[in-house]
């Protein structure tokens, strides 16, 4: 049984990182609807049937955090609201997404609101809702575009969330004089995105300068039946392991299935996760799971606080990062009263 002990809880929130294309800029439109390059800033009920038509591109349905986060958006997005939603689900397929967002743009919709499955290829179609003058927000995941391409980011600081994992681990053999050499196994997220990007790198870097082994990297998608069997292929291979880095919590869940399986004894695990399901939550408070590393997937109204405010006319940063930080056996009792899902 290992040891448990308190780690530091590291929040940090980059709130406002630029501000190049947001507000009623006097760019060289001249029309204070848009920025300089032309980007209409201001969703319009354009319709005239008295409420914002929202487009939502989502990923899929392949965790918890994408249930909670659907919901989220299907919750708020509602005519006591003011608003209509349009729901896409692209299938965690990045072509699909892109034909997604061509219908909702096709369709009229007044705002789209993309959550991208991979950050890359996205300039056409995005120049396509620009052209349109839909105001396009990117959540959850972000894109390697330029500036002038989307109104606003909404979401976690995915290298953020990393760090803050890898900064826990370091603590946490340094206050139980680990001496072991310390082999890990990394599952990571859908290739691409830049939450499988964001915290695979802070994990890559880290590695190296501290001397730790990644004896096992292999994508389980962000889900629990292929979080399983990856796990499972490497126990095949019979090498050793101390530390599981799981870039989440379902796939997490499938690699704790696949130990049990074969045996193994979780608990003399250290396992590191990602986004904070209750039940994730829970097994940190039972000593399975050691840390996680937060992501708020309940976007919905913070979305629809930002259209409301662009509709108003009101400047919304380019950039804004949730605010996270980590569960761990310090925390983990109070957390789980109000982790979402189940
Ligand atoms: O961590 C994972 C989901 O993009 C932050 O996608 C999101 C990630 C989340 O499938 O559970």
């Amino acid at each position: 049984m290992k040891a448990k002990t308190a780690s530091a809880i590291v929040i940090s929130a980059a709130l406002v990182l630029s501000f190049s294309a947001c507000g009623n800029d006097s760019g060289s439109s001249g029309d204070s609807g848009s920025d300089s390059s032309g980007y209409n800033l201001i969703p319009q009920d354009t319709n005239g049937d008295g409420y914002i038509t929202l487009g939502f591109a989502q990923v899929g349905a392949e965790s918890g955090w994408r249930t909670a986060n659907t919901q989220s958006y299907k919750d708020y997005f509602v005519e006591a609201n003011g608003f209509k939603l349009v729901f896409a689900d692209a299938n965690q397929d990045a072509d699909k997404q892109k034909q997604d967002v061509r219908d909702l743009i096709a369709q009229g919709v007044e705002v789209i609101d993309l959550a991208p499955v991979t950050d890359s290829g996205w300039e056409p179609v995005l120049q396509e809702a620009k052209d349109a003058g839909i105001p396009l927000i990117v959540s959850d995941r972000q894109l390697s575009v330029s500036d002038d391409l989307y109104l606003t980011y909404f979401g976690g600081d995915m290298l953020a969330e990393g760090n803050r994992a890898v900064d826990w681990l370091e603590k946490y053999i340094q206050d139980n004089n680990i001496t072991d050499p310390i082999n890990i196994v990394h599952l990571q997220g859908t290739i691409g995105s830049t939450a499988q990007k964001g915290r695979s790198q802070a994990l890559s870097d880290a590695a190296p300068g501290k001397g730790w082994n990644i004896v096992y990297e292999q994508t389980g998608e962000f889900t629990q039946a292929k979080g399983q069997e990856v796990m499972e292929s490497f126990l095949q291979q019979g090498k050793d392991f101390n530390v599981i880095y799981s870039e989440n919590d379902d796939m997490t869940y499938g690699a704790i299935d696949a130990m049990k399986a074969a045996g193994i004894d979780v608990e003399s695990k250290i396992i590191i996760s990602f986004d904070g399901n209750k039940s994730a939550v829970q097994m940190v408070v039972d000593g399975i799971i050691d840390v996680i590393a937060e992501c708020d997937p309940l976007l919905g109204p913070q979305v629809g606080d930002l259209i409301t405010k662009a509709k108003n006319g009101e400047q919304i940063a380019k950039v804004t990062y949730s605010v996270e930080g980590v569960i761990d056996s310090t925390t983990a009792a109070e957390k789980v009263k109000t982790a979402f899902g189940s």
